[in-house]
């Protein structure tokens, strides 16, 4: 097996992975980045070849799906999908968001927790990846339409999940809200006041900190690449895609660092606003995500600003581009005009934001850092949060941020250890892989074929 080239090695586990799920496109997608950039290393250590660890890794543990049958507010039935893809338990309790979206299927699932199991181990925290949700569209539905959908979802997955096996968290279309009405039937069904879910109220046992976490994560993590290049956020023009939580987060900290961020998205379009969004337009996102219409437009209307219908941020002159919605919501074209433009970094802070091709010419143009590397603060506090919840304490805002901070300097030097090219430049993308799926492989070798 060693004795192949990389690029062999590459086609036939990707032919393999292709043919087990020929339709599951963003899997491969995810798949096929990691093993692009772990052929060399994987060539040079056979051993994790010999005990296909790679094989092990692109199968799930276990996958579940159910029905979750929940009532409208006229009394009318729906049915939806429920999932949770448990991917990998190597390294601690199956950990990762929620997603209610009327996109989720186990190709999207399975890519996001491949992903997840990377991310987690970069964070130095003992958490494995999983990850779940459901076809279900929140958009336009009421308080009580969503607490009822929650309500059915819990009921089965209650049985799967718990403090020490599996702890989900929030993604796209669960925020806090419905992560209290998760926990709420949770705690009537199991009796047991447990971190089995994170991203709790403060009240309730969450972390201070957690719902800025994965937009404050990427904008230390960004601050870490600049500073290498000699530069810092401060004076920097950026946009943002997106309006929910992670937007919110990224710019409020950019902010705080003297940097203009003068775009945000929706499904809609865009916002372009040239003073800069901060103060009360960014206290305005929340109301806007509140009202689940999913759309950016009322932003334009209450601070006379430009909305750009049915177009994507990345066709302006901005100096860093930080993609904070969804997946593939960056292509080859988006990354060439904003290179084009002057664009000298992009941080990744959703989840594999760019398409392959925008990836791979990111890569090789500007500074650009991946999703699992950049967004990791996000779940990283999820583990602070269970630390908390094991502790029976809470930790202050300081002391979480301070933990958060260190958490993603210390991704950055992973990166800077596994990712430096020959001529001293870091590949984020290689570092991020490598350094993830080390920890996971050799905790895997050590507890025999599992
Ligand atoms: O993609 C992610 O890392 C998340 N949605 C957060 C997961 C978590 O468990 O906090």
């Amino acid at each position: 097996m060693n004795t192949k080239n990389s690029k062999t090695f590459v086609e036939d586990f990707m032919s393999y992975v292709v043919s087990k799920d020929p339709g599951q496109l963003e899997f491969h997608q995810a798949v096929k980045e990691v093993v692009e950039t772990l052929a060399d290393f994987l060539l040079a250590n056979p051993r994790y070849l010999y005990s296909r660890i790679l094989e092990r890794m692109v199968e799930a543990e276990r996958i579940i799906q159910f029905r979750v049958p929940w009532a409208d507010d006229r009394g009318n039935i729906h049915i939806n999908r429920g999932y949770r893809v448990e991917m990998n338990s190597a390294i601690g309790p199956y950990k990762g968001g929620l997603r209610f979206h009327p996109t989720v299927n186990q190709s999207i699932l399975k890519f996001l927790a491949f992903e997840q199991v990377l991310k987690n181990s970069l964070t130095s925290l003992p958490m494995g990846g999983g990850k779940g949700g459901s076809d279900f569209d929140p958009k336009n539905k009421s308080n009580n339409e969503i607490m009822r959908f929650c309500q059915s979802f819990m009921t089965e997955l209650h049985r799967h999940i718990g403090p020490n096996t599996d702890v989900p968290a929030g993604d796209i279309g669960v925020g806090g809200r419905e992560i209290g009405f998760l926990y709420g039937q949770y705690k009537r069904l199991k009796n047991e006041f447990t971190g089995v879910l994170t991203g709790k109220g403060v009240a309730w046992g969450g972390s201070l900190l957690r719902p800025e976490a994965t937009g404050f994560g990427a904008v230390y993590f960004a601050q870490h690449m600049l500073n290498r290049i000699g530069e810092n956020i401060t004076g920097q023009i950026i946009s943002v895609s997106g309006f929910g939580n992670v937007a919110w987060g990224a710019i409020t900290k950019i902010n705080e660092l003297g940097g203009k961020v003068v775009t945000i998205s929706g499904p809609d379009g865009y916002i372009y606003d040239k003073n800069g969004i901060s103060g009360e337009k960014v206290d305005y996102l929340l109301e806007l995500r509140a009202t689940n219409n999913d759309i950016v437009e009322p932003f334009a209307e209450e601070f006379d600003t430009q909305f750009i219908p049915k177009k994507r941020p990345w066709e302006l002159a901005v100096d860093l581009a930080i993609p904070c919605a969804t997946e593939n919501e960056l292509n080859i074209e988006d990354a060439k005009q904003l290179v084009k433009n002057g664009c000298k970094m992009l941080v990744e802070a959703s989840n594999m934001g760019c398409t392959a091709e925008a990836v791979e010419y990111l890569n090789a143009n500007i500074g650009y850092a991946p999703g699992k590397a950049a967004n990791a603060g996000g779940v990283a506090v999820s583990g602070l949060e269970m630390t908390q919840n094991s502790m029976r304490l809470a930790w202050s805002r300081e002391e979480v941020d301070s933990k958060l901070h260190s958490i993603m300097r210390n991704i950055h030097e992973m990166c800077e250890k596994y990712g430096k090219e020959a001529d001293g430049s870091i590949n984020y993308v290689k570092g991020a892989n490598i350094a993830g799926f080390v920890k996971v492989a050799n905790s895997m070798m050590a507890q025999g074929l599992v």
